[in-house]
């Protein structure tokens, strides 16, 4: 047998695992909540074909994939033909621990090139691979790598996710290389059929983009078909079906389909001889043979190419091919009945009892096996690469009585920058359009921006005064984006997989003014849920940011960094707390159980306390608080702040502390941590661990039953409200719970109740001091 008979027989089983599987979800394993499992067979059924044609031919081993969410069925069928998939986790499909619904890197074991399941991000995110994978080839130390095609299982109407256009803006400015996108363009999504004429738009927009496309709209069948008699009408015929038809026709099948062509072209005589000569299953085979359905079509078509340029291809597909969903509009979340599947199961060729057989429909010849353990992508073994760590060097702070935590960072990196090996070569900084102002120009006027080709700055060719040196070169190590923060957030999770994918780690350091996280927080939540490792900088913060006003100001950020999962968050105020943190940082984003970091800064300049000598200060900073000013025995009130504030808590706590000399002052560094250690901790204690202690609790032991908290942070006031809860002391949480206002940072600090006089007064109207209730 050829190939390609191998491979249809290969796409044959494909298509029955993958739907016995969801069926066996939904309708043959015990169910307890008594609601639909689900599992999209529909969906699966029209990427059957491509994905055949893709891995057990087209692919090589440094190829890597996202695969379209919905079509995960199919993924974990081809790597259980492959024997990297167990039955026991598609029984499981769905289930707890099994199979998972989306593909996942961190939670299947079949190896996952990149998560999806928020459509258009896994698109998103293969050009920006590709673009990572262009840094590190271009550098001295990653000559090795085997550059491979990036590419993207896409659904038609998961071209509708914006993030999509920011990404083919960004790819055409970076001379996107080695990224394919297959469409598989069944025209229907989720509700419906998509509008007619999509294709159009399609080849208008990746032709202006400067993509390649091709189109895989007919099959060998429809292209034999349209070279007999006749066949330049059926052609015409179906280039002119509108799509609701298309599918309508599909899912009825042969004697409609006969019906209709000959209604409507059946006074022409050949075509009608045409029709007439094949019988009704052959004749909606011939009509199905879509170019995404036609293995010789796709294979051909996949291993024809021979340039780097970036491909989209549009592959004609129909949604439920090859099955009795085949085509019906509502097919998006149907299944098969038990009763057609019956009929299907004897249709496949499946014998009752075989059905979980990686080969039920096949028998697997000598030939067969062979052909799949020399298949090229799967010859290498495991796809999840390791690479060396890179020892992380002591990180001081810069000098000087007052300085902002953005401006530290900035001289921070600058210092970085002398280097030229170890840590300071592996790190990428990336900024979508905020680079100077978020204080990255130091390190990027040392270490360049990167571009596939040379370019000098044109402005210093010229003699033109700037502090910007913006010099382009394969060896540059900034990566300049546009404004586009989702854009930030993908490349920040291309280039934290950059071990995995290509076996060499970058230190990739994102910088983006901190209210616009929220504008590429989906993407920052898929980086982190596939486990990327990065450092986002969110800065200027707040609003000390006071005249820039209420649209760029953030205010509920810190929330945001302490409930994304996979993102550690920290706030200091202070140089010394950041350099330690920035330590800590590097470290932890390539240790095994480590993650991603945030952190939030701030322009607000700070007079800095003199060099700590307490031995436990780095260890407290990383745990996220420790004593500013430590309780005296009869406390009864102390300040918990966290970031810009610090210098008006402490003055605060100067003024109050005249009359209650006991009161303390808890710098908290990072209340993300603090809250996951304090959670961890009653984990345990439930357990049964009871000498455990988390940190907050050991710092507030001595604090007597009736002191009050006032907690203040320039951002919303529930990021230290819950300290109250560790002791049972009650809390007066202040911060910013309303859209900010342009103004001096005093104006805004009086307005919103966090400057050290609101402080005080707070404290004196609201706590039986002695300076209110003596
Ligand atoms: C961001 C996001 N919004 C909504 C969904 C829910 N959803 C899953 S698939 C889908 C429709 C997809 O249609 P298409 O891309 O054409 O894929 P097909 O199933 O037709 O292959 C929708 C709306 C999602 N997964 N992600
Ligand atoms: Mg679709």
């Amino acid at each position: 047998m050829n190939d390609i008979g191998t491979l249809k027989l290969i796409e044959k089983q494909i298509l029955w695992t993958s739907h016995w599987m969801i069926h066996n979800a939904n309708n043959l394993r015990d169910k307890e909540d008594g609601i639909k499992v689900g599992g999209h067979q529909a969906s699966s059924a029209s990427l059957v074909s491509i994905m055949t044609a893709l891995y057990f031919a087209a692919l090589k081993p440094e190829d890597r994939v996202a695969v379209k969410p919905h079509a995960a069925p199919v993924f974990h069928a081809i790597q259980y033909l492959m024997g990297n998939q167990s039955l026991s986790n598609l029984k499981n499909f769905r289930g707890f621990g099994g199979a998972q619904s989306y593909p996942s890197r961190t939670k299947d074991v079949d190896d996952v090139d990149f998560s999806t399941g928020s459509v258009g991000l896994g698109v998103g995110i293969t050009a920006f691979a590709s673009l990572i994978q262009d840094f590190i080839s271009a550098k001295k130390w990653g000559k090795n790598i085997v550059p491979g095609r990036m590419i993207a299982l896409a659904g038609d109407a998961e071209l509708d996710e914006g993030n999509i256009y920011e990404t083919l803006q960004e790819g055409w400015k970076h001379d996107l290389q080695n990224c394919w996108w297959i469409i598989d363009y069944n025209r229907q999504s989720l509700d419906g059929v998509v509008r007619e004429g999509l294709w159009r738009r399609i080849e208008g927009i990746f032709a202006e983009f400067g993509w390649d496309l091709v189109k895989l709209k007919y099959g060998v069948l429809q292209r034999a078909a349209f070279a007999e008699a006749g066949g330049k009408v059926l052609q015409k015929w179906i280039d002119e079906c509108p799509n609701q038809l298309y599918s309508a026709l599909t899912y009825k099948g042969g004697s409609a389909w006969r019906s209709r062509l000959l209604e409507d072209r059946g006074y022409n005589s050949a075509f009608r001889n045409l029709i007439q000569s094949r019988t009704d299953s052959e004749l909606s085979e011939l009509m199905e043979n879509l170019g995404g359905h036609c293995i010789e079509t796709l294979t051909e078509a996949f291993g024809s190419i021979d340039s780097k340029k970036p491909k989209c291809f549009l592959a004609y597909t129909v949604k439920g091919w090859g099955t009795p969903l085949a085509g019906h509009k509502d097919n998006h979340s149907g299944l098969m009945t038990n009763e057609q599947m019956v009929e299907w199961q004897t249709k496949m060729g499946v014998a009752r009892g075989r059905e979980w057989e990686a080969f039920a429909t096949i028998e697997p010849t000598p030939d067969i096996s062979l052909f799949l353990r020399t298949c090229p992508f799967f010859s290498k073994g495991r796809r999840c690469l390791k690479s060396t760590e890179i020892k992380v060097p002591n990180v001081l702070p810069p000098s000087g009585r007052e300085i902002s935590s953005q401006a530290a960072f900035g001289k921070i990196l600058f210092e970085l920058s002398r280097e030229n090996v170890g840590l300071a070569e592996r790190i990428i900084t990336i900024s979508p359009d905020v680079t100077v102002s978020t204080g990255l120009s130091g390190w990027v006027n040392r270490k360049g921006i990167f571009s596939c080709s040379s370019e000098t700055d044109l402005f210093a060719d010229q003699s033109i005064p700037s502090a910007q040196k913006w010099a382009l070169s394969p060896e540059g190590q900034h990566l300049e984006l546009g404004i586009a923060e989702m854009n930030l957030f993908l490349a920040l999770g291309a280039a934290g997989l950059s071990h995995s994918l290509f076996g060499e780690r970058l230190i990739p350091i994102g910088t983006v003014y901190d209210p616009f996280v929220a504008r590429g927080l989906d993407a920052l939540n898929y980086a982190c849920y596939q486990d990327a490792r990065f450092m986002i900088i969110g800065t200027p913060s707040g609003v000390s940011l006071a005249p820039e006003g209420g649209a760029h100001q953030s205010i509920g950020t810190p929330l945001i960094g302490i409930t994304q999962a996979g993102l550690t968050s920290f706030e200091p105020a202070f140089a010394d707390e950041l350099a330690v943190i920035l330590e800590w940082s590097f470290n932890h984003m390539q240790a095994q159980t480590g993650g991603s970091v945030y952190l939030r800064l701030s322009t607000r300049v700070q007079e800095q306390p003199k060099q700590r000598s307490d031995k436990g200060f780095k260890a407290n900073v990383i745990d996220g608080a420790y004593w500013w000013r430590e309780p005296g025995p009869n406390c009864d009130l102390i300040i918990a702040y966290q970031g810009a504030v610090a210098n008006e808590a402490i003055k605060a706590a100067g003024v109050i502390g005249t009359d209650r000399r006991d009161i303390g002052v808890l710098a908290v560094t990072s209340a993300d941590r603090l809250h996951e250690n304090w959670r961890s901790t009653q984990k345990f204690r439930a357990n049964g661990d009871t000498e455990i202690s988390a940190h907050i609790e050991k710092l507030m032991r001595s604090l007597p039953p009736h002191c009050r908290i006032i907690t203040v942070i320039d951002g919303h006031p529930t990021t230290l409200s819950w300290l109250g809860s560790v002791g049972g002391h009650q809390t007066i949480p202040l911060g910013v719970d309303q859209f900010g206002q342009t103004g001096k940072i005093s104006d805004l600090y009086r307005h919103f109740g966090i400057d050290a006089a609101s402080i005080v007064d707070t404290v004196d109207n609201l706590t039986c001091g002695k300076r209110l209730c003596a």
